[in-house]
């Protein structure tokens, strides 16, 4: 069994005709409301890939691709670690099934979203990835 310490948060950096996919988070309290990059914990014995396409279905009804990394690690306050990951939509239209909304953006309005702050450091990298899109 694996420790707590050891394990990872898969976030997907959603991309597709030029714009970023953004899911509101429903809680805790200090995080609703705010966008994030949608995912979650990748289980014990799941490789990263496998735990962040199983979250995206039960998160957004969506099959997906899961790409090379984006952004930095950042460290959670719980001893895991939060890495995002470039995705691609293969089949359905993402839906909120366990977030209040998604949309999508483009750069300016990536910029002003009020995403979560664990998510902030990745929008340099988020930009650009709209650019060369
Ligand atoms: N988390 C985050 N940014 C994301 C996805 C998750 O900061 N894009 C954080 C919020 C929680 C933890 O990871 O501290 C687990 O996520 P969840 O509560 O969605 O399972």
């Amino acid at each position: 069994m694996q420790s707590d310490e050891a394990r990872e948060v898969g976030a997907a950096a959603i991309v597709a005709g030029g714009r970023l996919l953004l899911a509101q988070r429903v809680g805790p309290p200090e995080l609703a409301g705010l966008w994030e990059l949608p995912g979650g914990k990748i289980e014990p014995g799941e490789t990263p890939a496998e735990g962040l396409r199983r979250e995206l279905v039960e998160e957004l009804g969506v099959l997906t691709a899961v790409g090379g990394r984006v952004g930095a690690d950042v460290p959670l306050p719980n001893g895991m670690v939060l890495r995002a990951y470039r995705v691609t939509l293969l089949d359905g239209e993402p839906a909120a099934l366990e977030h209040s909304a998604v949309r999508w953006v483009g750069p300016a309005e990536l910029s002003a979203a009020e995403l979560v702050p664990n998510d902030r450091v990745w929008l340099p990298d988020l930009l650009t990835l709209l650019r060369v899109e």
